[in-house]
């Protein structure tokens, strides 16, 4: 064997080893997507609606709100979903409420689905925050425990009992935080007994409005009683050879025939495997490249899986399609490599936020936002500080922005959250983000958590064991947490790929002194580069900026101010990514609502963009750096080198 193809050997034996990492979670999550033999039927629109006001929330449970249409129980209002309930009434004890809230709707059930045993019907809710119950016509049929991500339950057998009555879905959600909670939080009673009132409080340590309700759409989808259940990718390259190594799980049946086919974007078969694993190789591939780094980013081929199985009786067909791009990812001491050259992030940080629909899905705010972020020149974003829609995740594949998908591990302060309840929970959300996403060519990198309490002595093992945890998931990402703690004393860096750091100098520390930038910023990346070795993101810069507000010299708050500040830090990125420091990410792509309080003007307003999404000052100032790096460090065709209006 010579050289180059005994590497190629090499390079399939590490990607046959990536199977052998651990799955923890039973079923696959597979995004609903239509087929030959899949049908999917959304449940968006109007929901009965109902908010338990009673003084412990929960008379819905002790008269069983679920055994009979929510309008038979008491008053219900119309509510949207997807949505967060929060803003869309005028009713403040609505926008503020905490504890248990009651959707429902009929659906009318497509009579082949009723009629025909051998389809499966799975209920699937994209997210509802926080903790989830449903029932089916007064039978509870699953319940969830977390925000952000996606539970499915299949209820084929349930509308087939009585065909004649409509199918009536009850989901009862509660945004009540706690300790154990990711993130978590603790209700904080306040009593006045002399005024005779009393009320409560959910307190947190994060910086953005808990909104709550269904923020993700509700769906009926079908596959054959024989279904793809789960599919894994993993994927190489060897000089113009791409490598996609598969690996799908079937359920529904002992004796399956799987066939693989791999399509390009013109539409040909590019190659095909036969089992449920293999690996697929693609002669003259065409690589996944991200945003700005290459003319023909985003490029994806789409894995066709068709299963055949049969019962004695029936057989059945299932064929589920998914995208898949072909890349690398991985991480030396001082750079980030996609396709083995160099990536520098120039991006942003988001939240999932608008007025009116809160944290809900959103088509017109996501689409927007992608033509924002192309404008600014960003090649990437961090889903701080939760996971996003699978449908944003798309879009990012789609269109080559690169992504580090964040866990709800955000505001992990008290040392009591880092018990053992905590770190069970936090694994399994690791467990299903990491099912949820694994086959994203935009996800490069896993983070496990914002800011967290690092040095408290517990936090060592915790953040040891979650990290372990997530590279035995998934061993071709890297995985950070974003830190916002001092160097020598952060007990979790030791476990991490890539150094993600926070920081706000002149901001909240020497509020009001720009000139202390350039030092401590520059002091900041030595001692964490000096420690750790280890190449370096600075994850959130910034300052708030009330939009119209100006100042000459610049003061706080003015537009001024916050573009002087990351004209300083931009300075310093400059000097350093020579180095290693491989990426900037703002703090904030667009202002976003808070918790009321006096550090907070009508949320927060680090956004370079308004929270309806017009620019500040700032975001030219972040356009012509951005475009700028991208000339310098992708590989653009002239007609994206020098926009226009620039
Ligand atoms: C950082 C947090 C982020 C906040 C930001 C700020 O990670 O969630 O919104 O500070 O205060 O520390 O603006």
């Amino acid at each position: 064997m010579d050289p180059p193809e005994r590497l190629g050997m090499f390079r399939v034996v590490c990607l046959l080893a990536v199977f052998d990492a651990v799955c923890l979670l039973d079923t696959g999550m597979l995004f609903p997507r239509e087929s030959s033999s899949r049908e999917v039927k959304e449940l968006n629109g109007l929901w009965d609606f109902r908010a338990d006001q009673s003084p412990n929330r929960n008379q819905g449970f002790d008269r069983a709100w679920y055994k009979s249409r929510l309008a038979e129980t008491g008053p219900v209002i119309d509510m949207p979903v997807p949505a967060s309930y929060n803003d869309i009434t005028q009713d403040p004890a609505l926008r503020d409420f905490i504890g248990w809230v009651w959707y429902e709707r009929e659906v009318v059930v497509p009579a082949r689905w009723v009629a025909d045993g051998g389809t499966r019907v799975v209920l699937r809710v994209g997210s509802a925050h926080y903790y989830s119950v449903v029932w089916v016509n007064g039978v509870k049929v699953t319940e969830h425990d977390g925000g952000h991500l996606p539970f499915e339950v299949e209820i084929g057998s349930l509308i087939r009992k009585d065909p004649t009555v409509p199918c009536r879905i009850t989901i009862a959600v509660n945004n009540t935080l706690t300790l154990e909670t990711l993130p978590p939080g603790t209700i904080q009673h306040m009593d006045d007994l002399k005024a005779s009132f009393s009320f409560f409080v959910q307190n947190f340590n994060f910086d953005f409005f808990n909104y709550a309700g269904i923020h993700r759409p509700v769906l009926l989808y079908t596959t054959p009683k024989a279904y793809v259940d789960d599919i894994t990718v993993v994927t190489d390259f060897l000089d113009n050879t791409g490598l996609v190594k598969y690996n799908v799980s079937v359920q529904g049946a002992a004796n399956a025939t799987l066939s693989v086919t791999l399509i390009d974007k013109d539409g040909r078969c590019v190659a095909t495997s036969n089992g449920p694993a293999g690996v697929l190789k693609v002669v003259d591939v065409k690589l996944w490249w991200p945003y700005l780094m290459h003319e023909n980013p985003g490029y994806l081929y789409s894995m066709e899986v068709r299963l055949t199985a049969a019962d004695g009786k029936s057989t059945f067909e299932d064929v589920y399609s998914l995208p898949v791009g072909i890349r690398t990812v991985s991480v030396t001491s001082t750079q980030f490599l996609i396709n083995n050259k160099p990536f520098y992030f120039h991006g942003v940080n988001k939240h999932e936020d608008s007025d009116i629909r809160g944290k809900g899905l959103d088509w017109p705010l996501i689409v927007k936002d992608f033509n924002l972020m192309k404008w600014l020149g960003a090649n990437s974003f961090r889903t701080s500080h939760y996971p996003y829609a699978e449908e944003i995740l798309q879009m990012c594949d789609r269109h080559g922005i690169v992504v580090i998908d964040e866990c709800p591990g955000v505001g992990i302060k008290d040392i009591r959250s880092f018990g053992k309840a905590s770190l069970t929970h936090h694994l399994v959300v690791m467990d299903e983000l990491v099912r949820r996403d694994k086959n994203h060519p935009s996800v490069v990198m896993w983070s496990v958590a914002n800011e967290p309490a690092a040095e408290m002595p517990p936090a060592e093992f915790y953040f040891k064991t979650l990290i372990q945890h997530t590279k035995a998931l998934d061993p071709t990402r890297p995985v950070t947490y974003i830190t916002a703690s001092n160097y020598a004393r952060d007990k979790g860096a030791p476990y991490v790929d890539v150094i993600c750091v926070n920081s706000y100098f002149s901001w909240y520390h020497d509020p009001g002194h720009l000139e202390v930038i350039p030092i401590q910023l520059n002091t900041q990346f030595e001692n964490w580069y000096g420690k750790y070795q280890k190449p370096i993101i600075q994850s959130e810069y910034g300052a708030d900026a009330v939009p119209g507000l100006h100042s000459d010299p610049p003061v706080m708050f003015t537009e001024e101010y916050q573009k002087v500040v990351l004209q300083s830090y931009h300075n310093v990125f400059d000097q350093k990514r020579k180095q290693y420091v491989i990426g900037e990410l703002i703090w904030n792509f667009a202002d976003f609502m808070t918790v009321q309080g006096i550090l907070r003007v009508v949320g927060n307003k680090k956004g370079v963009f308004t929270r309806q999404r017009q620019p500040k000052a700032a975001a030219f100032i972040l356009r012509e750096r951005y475009w700028r790096l991208a000339n310098e460090t992708g590989r653009l065709p002239p007609w994206t080198k020098y926009p226009c209006s620039l």
